[in-house]
């Protein structure tokens, strides 16, 4: 039975982004239905797929699961080959450990750094509850990379799993915010988006012309081309 991933729009939706990614990068086949957020009548179209009202959503047969990591334990399960969490008990301790603490916090960084892929990477000045949550997710990679990454350039080695698959719009943050960013953090960002999954996720972001109407002050405004 073919999966379905309902999502929001790529420019915007970082927790659509985990699981697409997750599916994308460990080919596990899925159809994609998007719905552009923060849009007259996004919320209606979320609602019909699911009473939570948040993308994403994934649907299985009859079976609906929303919130990114219920998503990705879902895929884990269904998925044991993709290897999703490590197979050793430590690590995949370990991983679920630094995923919901993403999926729990980082609350300055998600509030004052919200995904946009149009923005033009430079580093901006920020306030020092985003640069410590910043520090603590270089943190949390450089340990994950230096105790469980050594077969691979991911967080736990050479699959890019779910740790990876929660982080990643903060790879995306770290680069269109220019956040300070160690020569390790640096290596471990470049290899997610050296991914085709995160291409073919940008590209299709950048062909994108939806602008949220609450339009952030230091946001881009000219639909679909990105500004200075
Ligand atoms: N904790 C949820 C967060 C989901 C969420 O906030 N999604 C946003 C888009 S990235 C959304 O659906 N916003 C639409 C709305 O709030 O109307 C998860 O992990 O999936």
């Amino acid at each position: 039975m073919a999966l379905t991933l309902v999502i929001g729009n790529k420019n915007y939706s970082s927790w659509s982004l985990r699981p697409w990614i997750a599916m994308k990068a460990n080919a596990i086949p899925f159809k994609e239905v998007l719905i552009p957020l923060y849009l007259p009548g996004s919320s209606e179209e979320i609602l019909k797929h699911s009473p939570a009202g948040k993308v994403p959503i994934l649907i299985d047969g009859d079976e609906r699961v929303w919130e990114s990591l219920a998503i990705l334990e879902h895929l884990a399960e269904r998925f044991p080959d993709a290897k999703l969490w490590p197979a050793d008990r430590r690590a995949r301790s370990h991983a679920r450990s630094v995923s919901t603490e993403m999926h729990a916090g980082f609350v300055p960084l998600r509030n004052h750094c919200t995904m946009n892929l149009w923005l033009p990477p430079k580093a901006r000045p920020m306030p020092p509850d985003v640069l410590a949550n910043a520090a603590r997710i270089e943190a949390i990679w450089a340990d994950c990379r230096a105790r469980f990454g050594q077969g691979g350039p991911f967080l736990f080695g050479a699959t890019f799993g779910a740790a990876d698959a929660m982080y990643a719009p903060v790879v995306a943050r770290f680069h269109n915010y220019g956040l300070p960013a160690s020569a390790k953090t640096r290596a471990y960002m470049d290899a997610v988006m050296a991914l085709p999954a995160w291409r073919e996720w940008y590209d299709a972001a950048m062909q994108e012309t939806w602008v949220m109407q609450h339009n952030e002050p230091d946001w881009p405004l000219v639909r679909g081309k990105p500004v200075e």
